[in-house]
């Protein structure tokens, strides 16, 4: 269900950037377009549109279906586990880029208690059963997926009329997500199998006008290269599908943004990527340089518990976007640390607040907190959401997030936990637009867009000022909603 509502979600973001290319395609450059909605996919299993280059054309896809115009027997996803697909607005095609599958348990494992047999009979031979299309995940021994893409929106111009695009996505296949055939690789590997960060390069011609009608091709897409990045111990082993659950394997890389370029990557990491940056393994964000090949951490945090060993505080970093080029780009995640001194709403606790830096390609500076607030005492619900996927405007100067919180907030806001009216941006307030509640439960519900490094110079109300430590499910609970929204999970 949960996987359904984010498929709706960017089925429905993808068909708007699927008609932006279809409008200018049937529209005169001088006229405006006509919006209409076209379906690019067409699947009983999920589909989620990640991210597209910046003149429309290519859009990645990550998939549970077999999505792909150009399948082949060798290259398609009928055993329906998540890979990364590649849809081509010029060619009208869409191309399964990673070709995966999950690790099975051996065929006609452990059978039942054995029963004499009665009376002499022809024992068949054995036959391998046909695997379940897509298979089933109780009989999953280590689940293999390939995880939200995004794609350099420009790409470099290795020469005239043509671009190399970058797409940088998570995986846990073994070797190489071009190819793994879901044969178990044996110990160490099947105990490590974490997700890692890889990019997928290809080189393509330039068409002379999208909007033109003409087809061009076919080119085929499946065959640039894959690039591992990280290369990580596993945070815990790949645990078996069962009735009791679904299988599952250690996100330990996870929810990279790429660079207008694709020279620079954003991720969060639980593994320690510089040196020991990292030895306690909570999420933190880094960037990776590929001209360079250099890892820089961005954030240094730690989990703090009591004398018990019971959490206080689950200190997260997560869902980096990045804007820019060249040497100058802008860096803005989700934190419930206290990174420059904001936020530390009381008894050391914080809650999740955007933030923002900018990097030089090779050192980050200008961390700066943007938001400033606290969560719900009452429901612990989160009063920001700043989800995976381009959050930045391709220039850095705006932001785009979720926030419960009144914007332009000049009075305080009504009791917690009751909504609030919309509110003007308060004369000399940096914020840009109303937000509001519409819900009691404070839910996130409006978007808010701000420049870069606004900070409310109004504190907030004292009626939270009364958080204790919290049992150790609310923090897990605001940090799912304040990195997912409230709607996905990882899966
Ligand atoms: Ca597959
Ligand atoms: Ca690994
Ligand atoms: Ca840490
Ligand atoms: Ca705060």
């Amino acid at each position: 269900m949960i996987r359904l509502v984010i498929a709706f979600l960017c089925a429905a973001a993808a068909c708007m950037l699927v008609a932006g290319a279809l409008s200018s395609a049937q529209a005169p450059a001088s006229s405006t377009p006509d919006l209409f909605v076209t379906q690019v996919t067409n699947s009983a299993r999920d589909s989620f549109a990640g991210d597209t280059s910046a003149n429309g054309r290519f859009v990645v896809i990550e998939s549970h279906g077999d999505v792909a115009t150009e399948k082949t027997a060798a290259r398609n996803n009928q055993d329906g586990n998540r890979e990364i697909f590649l849809y081509d607005y010029a060619q009208r095609r869409i191309f399964q880029l990673t070709n995966t599958k999950s690790v099975l348990n051996p065929p006609g494992s452990p059978s039942p208690t054995p029963s004499p047999s009665p009376s002499p009979s022809v024992s068949p031979s054995p036959t391998a059963s046909p695997t379940p299309t897509p298979v089933d995940p109780t009989n999953v021994k280590i689940d293999v997926s390939n995880n939200r893409p995004m794609i350099s929106l420009e790409g470099a111009v290795p020469v005239a009329g043509q671009h190399t695009y970058t797409i940088v996505f998570s995986s846990n296949a073994p070797v190489t997500p071009a190819s793994f055939d879901g044969t178990d690789p044996g110990a160490p590997t099947n105990t490590d199998m974490n997700q890692e960060i890889w990019t997928y390069t290809f080189t393509v011609a330039d068409v002379a006008n999208l909007s033109s009608g003409a087809e061009v091709g076919p080119v085929d897409l499946t065959t640039g290269a894959f690039t591992r990045i990280t290369n990580t111990p596993a945070s815990t082993a790949p645990a078996a599908g069962s009735a009791n659950g679904l299988p599952r394997v250690a996100d330990d890389n996870r929810d990279a943004s790429i660079s207008d370029d694709g020279q620079v990557l954003a991720f969060v990491s639980t593994a320690s990527l510089v040196g020991t940056g990292n030895a306690d393994r909570n999420p933190e964000v880094f960037l990776y340089n590929r001209g360079t090949g250099i890892f820089t951490q961005v954030t240094n945090t730690a989990d703090t518990f009591d004398a018990f060993g019971l959490p206080i505080n689950l200190v997260f970093n997560e869902n980096p976007c990045l804007a820019g080029s060249g040497s100058s780009y802008v860096l803005a995640f989700i934190s419930d640390a206290n990174l420059t001194g904001n936020n530390d709403d009381g008894g050391g606790l914080n809650n999740a607040e955007v933030y923002v830096a900018t990097y030089n390609g090779a050192a980050v500076s200008g961390l700066k907190q943007v938001t400033k607030t606290k969560d719900n005492v009452t429901t612990g619900a989160t009063s920001n959401v700043f989800s995976v996927g381009r959050r930045l405007s391709r220039d850095g100067k705006w932001l785009a997030f979720l926030s419960s919180r009144p914007s332009g907030e000049s009075t305080p806001a009504s009791a917690v936990g009751q909504p609030a009216p919309a509110q003007p941006a308060a004369a000399g307030a940096t914020w840009r637009c109303g937000a509001f509640h519409r819900e009691a439960l404070m839910r996130p519900e409006c978007l808010v867009l701000a420049p870069p490094h606004p900070e409310r110079s109004t504190p907030r109300a004292s009626a939270d000022d009364g958080l204790q430590v919290e049992a150790r499910w609310r923090d897990l609970l605001r940090r799912d909603r304040a990195i997912r929204g409230g709607t996905r999970a990882h899966d």
